[in-house]
C-alpha cells in the first residue's frame, strides 16, 4: 500500500450533482441502483474515475443505454466518456451479512445500518467517494415489512407504500447538498421515543430516537441531552437546526462512538442508553457530550465540510471544542477541563512521541481510518481553544459567523477556517497556522525576576520543539500563556498597572521576555492557567510555591496541576535514584501525605476537585514523565504511594466515606461529586485493610441504587480483595447477563484485574457465550482493556502479554481491521521500554508484519513502528 499526500490534492474532473439511490434489502444479496447526474468540470478530461470496493457490478447504463467503455479495477471503475452532462445508472450487489468490517452497509444484530465515513460509501456503490463532491440525494428503500418496519434515510420522508410480497417501501429526500460520507440508511424494528423542539425562529422540529425493543425508558436522557444541545447552539453560536426531522438510531455493533449523518445520526448504543441502575455518572456525562457533539456537526462538518480528509480536524477539532464548551456549561467546568487535559497528556503526548506522530492536519495517509486520532480530535480542539483564548468569546464568535457566511454549503480547508478568524478580528494568524502543520509537543522553559524597587516583573520564556518520527525540522509556534501571579497569602496580584489579575501573553519566537508592572512581590506564578496551550511547561518553583498554588489559585486546573507537579518532583527523583524499583522513599511519602491531608481537610476546595486531587496519578500519566518507561519502577511508585496514603490516612478515608453518602440517585453535579469522593475513599479503605472493610464494600454493592456505586465496589476490590471480587462478579454476571452494555463493563473489569492467572482467565472469557470478535464493544472491553490498562500482565517481563495480544490481533484483523489497528497502539511505542521488553515487542510486531493479507490499517502502523 502507498500513502496519499496532502500536497497532491486535485479537484475531481467530474461532479455528481444529484443521485437517486434505490435499495432492495436482502441479507446476502442487497441490490443497489445508483442513478447519478454528472457533469464535466475539466474540459479535456474524458475518464470518469469512480471509487468502488467489494461490489458486484450488475449493469451500467449511460443516458438510458447499456454502456461498455469502462475498466473495472480493485479500487473502482474507469469510465471513458466524452459527454459533458449525462446520467449514469449503475446496479450493484452487496452482501451486508458478510460485512464484518462495519463499513458500508452491514447488518448489526438484526438491523441494517450504514457507516460511510471516511470511505465506506464506495462499499455501497460506485461513486465519487470524496468529501468535496457535494450532491443532493433521493433514496428509495424496499424491505420486508414485518422484520423492518422502519426504513430510514437522510432528510425528509417523501413517500411510503406496501408491496405484494410482504414488503414495503419508504422514500426520502435530502434537500441539502452533502458529501457521500454523510449518507445513511437504517432498516429495523425499534422502540421509538418522540419529542419536538421549537427553534429560535419558531420552526417545529420532530425529534425521534430509535432504540432496541424494550429499551425506550433508557433513551430519555439522550433525548433530553439533544434538546439541551439544540438550545445551547442557538444561544452560544446562533445556529439553528435546518431540517424538519432529526433522528438518532442506537445500534449495538459500531466501530466508533457515533456518526453525524445528515438528519439521521447513528450511535453506538453505549452513547444513548442509560438508566440509574445500569449507567454510571460517567456514562450519563458521555451520552450528553456525544449527543451534543454529533448534533453540533450539523453546522461544523455537515453545512460546512472538509475539502479532503487531510482537513479532518477542520470539523473534528472544532466540534470537540464545541462539545467541551457545552459540557463545561452543563456539568463541572473544572473537572471537565482537567479530564480533557488528562486525555492530552496521557494519550496525545504519547501519540506525538510515537511512530504515529502527525500534525493535526496530516501530510501523508495510507489508511484514513487510522487518522481519527487524539491528535486530530483532541489536540485539534486545543488548537481551537488557543484561538478562543487569544480572540475571546466575542472575537471567536465573530470568526465563526464569518466562517459560515463565507463557506455555508462548501467543502473547505483548515486555512479557510483560520482566515475567517483572522479577517473577522483584523489579526494576522499566519504564524498560528503552524499548529496545523507541525507535529510534536513543544516544551516551554520559563523563568522570572522581580525588581522590587520599580515593581517590575520580568518573565523570560523559551520554546523547544524537538524532532518527531514524522518531521525533523521544526519552527517556533505561537503559544498563549495565561498567567496569574500570587502573593504570599495566595491572593492574585494586579498586573500591568490596572486591576486585572490575569493576562494572556503570546509567545511567538523561540525566546521572548516581557516586563510588566506587578503590584507586589510575587510568591508563585501560574503560567498555563486552564492549560492555555498543549505544551509541557518547565518552571522551577519550590514545594511551598506549588502548595500555595494548590490551595489558592483562582483556576482549578492550575491547582490540580500544581499538585501533580509536586508529586512528579518526588517521582522523578525516585526514577533517577539508584533503586527506583523500591518506590518512593519514606521521606517523600510523608511529605506527600502531609500535603494531601491538607487538601482533604480544606473545606474551601470544591468537592469534585478535591476527589480528583486525592487520586494517585494513573500509570499512563506517570509514564509521560520520561521518554523511557520503567514498568517495574512506576508500578512500585504507584502502588507504594497508594498503600502509604491508604494506611496513614485511614481514619480520614473512613470519615469522608461515611460523610459522602448520597440520597436516592439523581444525575446532578452535587451528587456526582459526592459519589466520586465516596468511591475514592472506599478504594483507599480496601487498600488499607481489605479484610476489615470488605463488609462495608459488600453492603455498598448490595444496597447501591446506581451503577457508579456498584462499579465503585468492583473496581476497589478488583486488585485489593480477589475473593470478594470473584464473589461479586459472579453475582453481577447473573444479574446483568441480558444487558450488553453492562456486560461490557463486566468483561472490562475481568480484563483489567491484576492477577497472576489473568491470561488463562481471559482465554476462558473468549469462550464465554457473550464474547464475539465481531462485536467491537465486547472486543474493546476484553482485549482493549487488557492491552491498554492491564500494565502488569500486558507488559509482563516474559513477553506472554505481547504474544497473546498479537494472536488476538491476527484473528481480529481478518474481521475488523479498524478495531484491530486501534488495539495495537500499546505495542507501537516499543522503543520506550527496557532492553528486555523491546525485542519481545519487536518480535511480535514483526510477526504481524509478516502476516499474509495484513490490512492496510495494521500495515501502516506496524511498518511505521518497525521503521
Ligand atoms: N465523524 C465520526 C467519525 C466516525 C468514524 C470514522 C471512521 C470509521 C467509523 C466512524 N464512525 C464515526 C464521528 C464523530 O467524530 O463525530
Ligand atoms: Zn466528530
Amino acid at each position: 500500500p502507498v500513502a496519499k499526500k496532502r500536497a497532491d490534492y486535485q479537484p475531481a474532473d467530474f461532479e455528481i450533482e444529484h443521485v437517486k439511490l434505490a435499495f432492495y434489502l436482502d441479507e446476502t444479496r442487497t441490490k443497489v441502483r445508483a442513478i447519478s447526474t454528472i457533469s464535466r468540470r475539466v474540459k479535456h478530461a474524458n475518464t470518469l474515475v469512480l471509487d468502488g470496493v467489494d461490489l458486484t457490478l450488475l449493469s451500467l447504463n449511460i443516458d438510458g443505454e447499456p454502456y461498455h467503455d469502462y475498466l473495472q479495477t480493485d479500487a473502482g471503475l474507469q469510465i471513458n466518456i466524452d459527454a459533458d452532462n449525462f446520467e449514469l445508472c449503475i446496479d450493484t450487489q452487496i452482501n451486508p451479512e458478510q460485512n464484518s468490517s462495519l463499513e458500508g452497509l452491514y447488518k448489526s444484530a438484526g438491523t441494517y445500518c450504514t457507516q460511510c465515513e471516511a470511505e465506506g460509501f464506495r462499499k455501497i456503490t460506485y461513486f465519487l467517494d470524496r468529501p468535496d463532491n457535494l450532491a443532493t440525494y433521493d433514496v428509495y428503500i424496499e424491505a420486508e415489512q414485518a422484520a423492518f418496519p422502519y426504513l430510514l434515510s437522510n432528510g425528509n420522508p417523501t413517500g411510503q407504500g406496501e408491496l405484494e410480497n410482504g414488503k414495503h417501501w419508504v422514500s426520502w429526500s435530502d434537500p441539502y447538498k452533502k458529501p457521500s460520507y454523510l449518507f445513511a440508511l437504517v432498516a429495523g424494528d425499534f422502540d421509538l421515543l418522540e419529542d419536538s423542539f421549537s427553534t429560535l425562529s419558531g420552526r417545529e422540529v420532530k425529534l425521534q430516537l430509535f432504540v432496541d425493543k424494550g429499551n425506550a425508558a433508557k433513551g430519555e436522557h439522550a433525548l433530553a441531552s439533544l434538546k439541551k444541545a439544540m438550545a445551547w447552539d442557538e444561544q452560544v453560536y446562533g445556529l439553528e437546526y435546518d431540517l424538519d426531522i432529526y433522528m438518532v438510531v442506537a445500534v449495538d455493533f459500531f466501530n466508533m462512538g457515533a456518526m453525524e449523518n445528515k438528519g439521521l445520526n447513528v450511535f453506538n448504543s453505549k452513547f444513548v442508553l442509560a438508566d440509574d441502575l445500569s449507567a454510571t455518572d460517567e456514562d450519563y456525562f458521555n451520552i450528553e457530550s456525544v449527543i451534543a457533539h454529533e448534533y453540533f456537526h450539523n453546522w461544523t462538518g455537515n453545512r460546512v465540510t472538509c475539502r479532503d480528509w487531510f482537513q479532518l480536524s477542520l470539523k473534528e477539532g472544532l466540534t470537540v471544542f464545541r462539545d467541551q464548551q457545552f459540557s463545561s456549561d452543563m456539568a463541572s467546568a473544572a473537572i471537565n477541563r482537567i479530564n480533557n487535559v488528562k486525555v492530552i497528556r496521557e494519550h496525545q503526548f504519547a501519540e506525538d512521541a510515537s511512530p504515529m506522530s502527525h500534525p493535526i492536519r496530516p501530510d501523508e495517509v495510507m489508511e484514513m481510518n487510522n487518522f481519527y486520532t487524539v491528535t486530530v480530535y483532541n489536540k485539534g480542539a486545543e488548537v481551537i481553544s488557543m484561538l478562543h483564548k487569544m480572540l475571546g468569546q466575542t472575537g471567536f464568535r465573530a470568526g465563526m459567523d464569518l466562517y459560515f457566511e463565507r463557506h455555508d454549503g462548501q467543502a473547505v480547508t483548515c486555512d479557510d477556517f483560520v482566515n475567517a478568524m483572522a479577517d473577522a478580528n483584523q489579526k494576522n494568524l499566519n504564524l498560528f497556522k503552524r499548529w496545523y502543520a507541525q507535529s510534536g509537543t513543544p516544551e516551554v522553559f520559563a523563568d522570572y525576576l522581580f525588581d522590587e524597587q520599580n515593581q517590575i516583573l520580568t518573565l523570560s520564556v523559551k520554546q523547544v520543539n524537538a524532532p518527531t518520527a514524522d518531521q525533523s525540522y521544526k519552527q517556533a509556534l505561537s503559544i498563549p500563556l495565561d498567567i496569574e501571579v500570587l502573593d504570599s497569602t495566595g491572593t492574585p496580584l494586579p498586573l500591568f498597572s490596572g486591576q486585572q489579575t490575569s493576562a494572556v501573553l503570546t509567545l511567538e519566537q523561540q525566546q521572548q521576555s516581557w516586563s510588566f508592572h506587578c503590584a507586589n512581590q510575587p510568591a508563585a506564578l501560574c503560567l498555563l492557567r486552564d492549560f492555555s496551550a498543549p505544551v509541557k511547561l518547565h518552571l522551577s518553583q519550590t514545594d511551598e510555591q506549588l502548595k500555595l498554588i494548590m490551595l489558592n489559585a483562582s483556576d482549578a486546573f492550575s491547582r490540580f496541576d500544581a499538585w501533580h507537579q509536586l508529586l512528579n518532583r518526588y517521582i522523578n527523583q525516585t526514577l533517577e535514584s539508584e533503586h527506583p524499583q523500591q518506590g518512593l522513599p519514606q521521606k517523600a511519602l510523608c511529605s506527600i501525605k502531609n500535603v494531601l491531608a491538607e487538601v482533604l481537610n480544606d473545606d474551601k476546595i470544591d468537592l469534585a476537585l478535591k476527589a480528583e486531587m486525592l487520586c494517585v496519578p494513573s500509570f499512563e500519566t506517570m509514564a509521560q514523565l520520561n521518554s523511557q518507561i520503567d514498568v517495574e519502577a512506576l508500578l512500585a511508585i504507584k502502588q507504594g504511594l497508594e498503600h502509604f496514603l491508604a494506611t496513614e490516612l485511614v481514619e480520614s478515608w473512613f470519615y469522608h466515606y461515611q460523610n459522602n453518602q448520597t440520597a436516592a440517585y439523581e444525575y446532578n453535579q452535587q451528587q456526582v461529586a459526592k459519589r466520586r469522593m465516596h468511591n475514592v475513599c472506599l478504594n483507599y479503605l480496601l487498600i488499607a485493610d481489605a479484610a476489615k472493610y470488605a463488609e462495608q464494600a459488600k453492603q455498598q454493592y448490595l444496597s447501591a441504587d446506581n451503577m457508579s456505586d456498584t462499579l465503585g465496589v468492583l473496581k476497589a476490590c478488583q486488585d485489593n480483595h480477589v475473593a470478594l471480587f470473584d464473589e461479586l462478579m459472579a453475582d453481577f454476571e447473573q444479574r446483568w447477563q441480558h444487558d450488553a452494555l453492562v456486560m461490557d463493563k463486566w468483561f472490562a473489569l475481568q480484563a483489567g484485574a491484576f492477577r497472576s492467572d489473568i491470561l488463562s482467565r481471559i482465554e476462558l472469557l473468549k469462550e464465554h457465550s457473550g464474547f464475539s470478535l465481531r462485536n467491537p464493544n465486547r472486543t474493546r472491553a476484553l482485549i482493549g482493556t487488557f492491552a491498554f490498562y492491564n500494565t502488569q500482565a500486558m507488559h509482563h517481563i516474559d513477553g506472554s502479554g505481547y504474544k497473546w495480544l498479537t494472536e488476538q490481533l491476527i484473528l481480529l484483523d481478518k474481521i475488523n481491521p479498524q478495531v484491530a489497528a486501534r488495539i495495537v497502539t500499546p505495542m507501537l511505542q516499543f522503543k520506550r521500554y527496557d532492553a528486555i521488553r523491546q525485542p519481545l515487542i519487536k518480535h511480535q510486531l514483526m510477526r504481524l508484519a509478516n502476516q499474509p493479507d495484513l490490512s492496510t490499517d495494521l500495515y501502516e502502523k506496524v511498518s511505521k513502528a518497525l521503521n
